[in-house]
């Protein structure tokens, strides 16, 4: 039996961890032989939801199921965690401007980040989901200064699988037939879904589908997914947002299919010409769980233009919690 591997689960009452847990103690991220033990972080007022989450992951006599550790405190959380799952963060409340979240969340992340760097394994992988994703993963890199930058990212999966969807949608294929789609920048509306090198059956995309399609339809519905599942809902993306944030791990520990790469929000080193040190959405390839931004695309001036879009935003929200950067 394999020695268990230690999970941490941010917000772990809320509706996206309530998809995500039961995958994880079903095998999903780490195969159906590996034990788990689940670390679950909330806030004191979710403590009593948590302790309902937990009976259910108990009422499931999962074999993978190790042991559930359950706190409000993230440095007992986070004690010797190899994988975190930085899901939990506060809603947009009645009048809150996007500022304001920025700022409440900022807290919540440079706290956090300053607990794994006490508390967790060195080696610890950490995905931000909680938003805004980019920012705060960024603030929780910086105040985990003695754990390496690059095991932190935010998450652009979904962002990633609901391109790859929508134009498999369009094309009338299954989404096996799409390659090599990216997501650029910040998981916001000015994120840039693009689809210059996708392959759609072995072929370019762009010589398949309509630029009108492309430019009119495919990138504003990518863009705006979120709020329209969030209209028709009443409530955001949760199973699909688990899904991601599955597929996300799942790709980082394990590699990316060979000839194609996945979408993940990563510290720039400036490629691209994307402002060094921004937690930036890029097309990366993974291997011996260390992921390599794809170099050399040709970007068109269109491509170029939705680029700096989304690094301008990405700057302002930088500049909005420069306090917490160390
Ligand atoms: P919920 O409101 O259902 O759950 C959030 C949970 O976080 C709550 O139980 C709350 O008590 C807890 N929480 C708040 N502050 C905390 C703290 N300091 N420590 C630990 N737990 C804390 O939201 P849910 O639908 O699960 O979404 C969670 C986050 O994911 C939100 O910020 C949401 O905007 C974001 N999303 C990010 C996506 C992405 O692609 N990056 C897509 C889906 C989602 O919109």
């Amino acid at each position: 039996m394999k020695t268990p591997a230690h999970i941490a689960v941010t917000g772990a009452a809320g509706q996206i961890s309530y998809a995500l847990l039961f995958r994880l103690i079903a095998g999903d991220l780490l195969g159906d032989d590996h034990p788990i033990v689940l670390h679950l972080l909330e806030i004191p007022e979710a403590m009593a939801g948590l302790d309902g989450v937990r009976m259910e992951l108990i009422d499931c006599a999962s074999p993978l199921l190790h042991d559930i550790v359950i706190s409000d405190d993230p440095y007992v959380a986070f004690e010797n965690v190899d994988l975190a799952f930085l899901i939990g963060a506060k809603p947009r409340g009645p009048g809150m401007e996007r500022k304001d979240l920025l700022r409440v969340n900022a807290d919540i992340f440079a706290i956090q980040g300053r607990a794994l760097n006490v508390a967790a394994k060195r080696s610890v992988k950490t995905l931000v989901v909680g938003n805004p994703a980019n920012t705060n993963a960024l603030i929780a890199q910086h105040n985990a200064p003695d754990l390496p930058s690059e095991n932190f990212a935010a998450m652009t999966r979904l962002d990633h699988n609901r391109a790859v969807s929508q134009l498999a949608l369009h094309c009338g294929c299954s989404v096996n037939d799409i390659k090599r789609v990216i997501i650029w920048g910040n998981h916001s509306t000015t994120q840039y879904p693009d689809l210059h090198h996708a392959l759609v059956r072995g072929k370019p995309a762009l010589d398949q589908i309509e630029w009108d399609w492309y430019e009119k339809e495919f990138i504003p519905t990518v863009q705006n997914r979120g709020a329209v599942v969030i209209q028709k809902r009443g409530k955001s993306s949760a199973a699909s947002a688990a899904n991601a944030a599955l597929e996300h791990m799942r790709n980082w520990l394990f590699g990316t299919p060979a000839g194609d790469w996945t979408s993940m929000t990563v510290l720039s080193d400036g490629s691209y010409d994307i402002t060094p040190g921004l937690m930036f959405s890029y097309p990366v390839e993974i291997e011996n769980a260390k992921y390599r931004v794809v170099q050399n695309l040709e970007t068109s001036e269109f491509s170029r233009e939705r680029l700096k879009i989304t690094e301008a935003e990405l700057l302002a929200e930088r500049e909005e919690v420069r306090h917490l950067l160390r």
